[in-house]
Parts: structure tokens; sequence; C-alpha cells
């Protein structure tokens, strides 16, 4: 398996980690997909990363779909819960872990991408209040319990440690540490992985 991505994405990474933790082999294929000579979209016509391609040649998007497939080609490392409110749960987890990612990179596009004078204040807030609700619902759901769900790691643990380490890096200012610190234990017990400091973002 080939997986184009980038080592900035979280989303990528996310993959990346499951790969590790279930030990499957594939090739990492760095593509930067706001560069003019992107060819993601022969692979991926929404010109997004991750986008894993298949020994038969056929290309899996998104990282929902990529990690779901992924979790059922071994029973090595077992992410996802097989069936039922579990599975559910640990679904829900990743969606918000997501979530929170997807509104915090609208507001980092909006920063970056559009000159200041054409930015809307407004419309960052907006994003932003889901950054911090959502962080705030991690928080609460986790408790003082050692993983997101169950008690073993999922990929509700995977998607919210690589939602948090994503928003270190890019939004260091989001004080996420200080104000939740049961996010900050799971994190932290969570990097000492070889799967995650084999993928840090840099
Ligand atoms: C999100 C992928 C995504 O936004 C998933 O795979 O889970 N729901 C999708 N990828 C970004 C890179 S990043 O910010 O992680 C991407 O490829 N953006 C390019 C674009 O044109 O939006």
């Amino acid at each position: 398996m080939k997986l184009i991505g980038s080592i900035t994405s979280p989303f990528v990474r996310k993959v990346r980690v499951v790969m590790a933790e279930k030990k499957l082999d594939y090739t990492f294929l760095q593509e930067n997909v706001w560069a003019p000579e992107t060819t993601i979209q022969q692979s991926n016509p929404l010109g997004k990363v991750p986008c894993l391609l298949m020994e038969d040649g056929g290309a899996m998007f998104d990282s929902r779909v990529i990690v779901e497939y992924l979790d059922t080609l071994t029973p090595v490392g077992k992410l996802i819960p097989a069936n039922g409110r579990e599975r559910a749960e640990v679904k829900c987890w990743e969606a918000l872990a997501d979530g929170i990612l997807d509104a915090a990179i609208l507001v980092r596009l909006e920063k970056t991408l559009r000159p200041a004078e054409q930015q809307s204040q407004e419309w960052m807030d907006r994003q932003m209040s889901k950054v911090h609700a959502g962080l705030k619902s991690l928080s609460s759901g986790l408790g003082e319990a050692p993983f997101c769900s169950g008690n073993h790691l999922t990929l509700a643990d995977v998607s919210v440690a690589c939602a948090l380490g994503w928003l270190s890096f890019r939004f260091p200012e989001i004080d996420w540490r200080g104000d939740f610190p049961n996010l900050a234990k799971l994190f932290d017990k969570l990097s000492e992985r070889a799967s995650f400091k084999d993928t840090l973002p840099q």
C-alpha cells in the first residue's frame, strides 16, 4: 500500500499512527496539495490528503474510511469495536476530534490564504467557538478514565491525540493543556508510543 500525505496533516497522522499500531507496511508518498504542480486529483478528486493507494491501484479516502478499512486488515491492535454501541462511541469520538480539526483548519486557511482585509472575524470566531466547545466536550467525556472509550487504546484515543498535537503545532496560543489537565495526561501518555513519536508534525 502507498499513502499519499504530508507530515503536517493531522488526518494523515491519524492514518500513520493506525498503520504503526497495526504493524502494517506502507510507502509514504509526500505530497504538497497546495502546490500548483500537485497531482493529488489523479487519486482523489477532492484534492485532499490522506489518500490510500491500494495494491490493485485503487484509491481510497478520506481518513475515516481509510482507518476503518485498515482495522479490518489484521486483528493485530484492533482499534474499532466490532459493532453496536461501543463501535458508534469510538466513531463519535473520532467525529468530534476531526470536527475540532476541521474548524481550526478553516481558521488557519482564512488567516493564511486570505488577505487581511478580506478575512471575516465573525467567521473565525464561529469556528473557534467549535474548537473550544469541542475541547470541553473531549475533556468531560474523558473524565479521569485512562482511555477515551473502554479500557484500552482505540481509534478514539488516536484521533483525540492527533487533534491535540496539531492544535499545539498550529495554535500554540490555545492553552488546552492548562484548561484540561486530563487531556494533557492522556496526550502525554500516548506521546510515549512509537507510533506517535515517529509521526510528530514538524
Ligand atoms: C479531511 C482531509 C483534509 O482536510 C479526512 O481525510 O479526514 N475529512 C478529510 N486534508 C487537508 C490537509 S490537512 O489540513 O490535514 C487537505 O488535503 N486540504 C487540501 C484542500 O484543498 O482542502
